[in-house]
């Protein structure tokens, strides 16, 4: 049996089902475990959904920042952005299903024996693993709540640059938004752990913001944490962290890393 993390795969399904052959995966034995961004921007979102949703007992999921984007859409809350491919998906006769799969995703998973997380962004300094696990589920309540009017009121405000910092006060769709926001779109925090939302970059002034993961990681009590979304960054083991967004759908590669072997294997696709 092998544990694996891939990266943001993005609808890149020829690459995704090339790298699991180069691993030699096998549904039976081995588990996968994806970083988010699963869809969008590729060109084969609804085959990675389909193969998704028929190994459920194989391959564990965490949402992405364009996946929640999806399910926002999916609700009829947002027109297209130049470059989305989400109508392939929503427009197939198994949106519902696939609607469905993605609302019982959560935000965060942790592996206890191995002492390893894994979230789209990350995960900010300030959450504990434990304190993470269960704002994630805060959220995973929400998405998958049988109020519609809730529901539809999420959808309708998931998205958003505000709060910009955390608050153990923050109740409402407030904290909704920045807890979303840590897990999914973090990169760049300012010196008050803020968010910075603009710098997608590799370049920053270190006298105003930094890495999320180069903070003080002390309360993460030696976890590892795998994470995607910052295409930019690429390949990237710093502090403990591990970013494996190789950038599969920017002509990068799809890249996945064996979380039970010692040295933290990679292996990596393209065509
Ligand atoms: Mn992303």
């Amino acid at each position: 049996m092998a544990i694996y993390v891939m990266s943001d795969i993005h609808g890149c399904y020829d690459e995704f089902k090339a790298l699991l052959k180069k691993i030699n995966f096998k549904h039976s034995q081995d588990q996968l475990y994806l970083v988010g961004d699963l869809i969008n921007r590729g060109p084969k979102s609804l085959a990675v959904m389909e193969y998704l949703m028929s190994h459920p007992t194989s391959i564990f999921p965490v949402l992405g920042n364009h996946d929640l984007s999806y399910l926002v859409y999916a609700a009829g809350e947002t027109r297209l952005r130049k470059g989305d491919t989400y109508d392939e998906v929503a427009q197939s006769p198994d949106a519902k299903k696939i609607k469905k799969y993605l609302k019982k995703q959560p935000l965060m998973r942790y592996i206890p024996k191995l002492n390893v997380a894994i979230a789209h962004a990350g995960i900010p300094p300030f959450w504990s693993i434990a304190q993470a696990l269960s704002l994630s589920h805060e959220i995973h309540e929400q998405l998958t709540t049988d109020d519609k009017k809730n529901y539809q009121h999420l959808m309708q405000k998931m998205f958003g640059n505000t709060p910009a910092a955390w608050d153990e006060s923050l109740t409402g769709i407030d904290r909704t938004r920045a807890i979303i926001n840590y897990f999914t779109r973090m990169r760049y925090l300012n010196l008050d752990l803020s968010m910075d939302f603009d710098n997608k970059t590799e370049n920053y002034d270190a006298k105003i913001m930094k890495p999320w993961f180069q903070f003080d990681r002390a309360l993460h009590q030696n976890c590892k944490i795998i994470y995607g979304h910052w295409a930019s960054l690429g390949i990237h083991d710093e502090n403990g962290t591990l970013c494996i967004d190789s950038g599969c759908v920017w002509e990068g590669e799809l890249s996945v890393v064996q979380i039970d072997s010692p040295t933290f294997k990679l292996t990596s696709f393209s065509f």
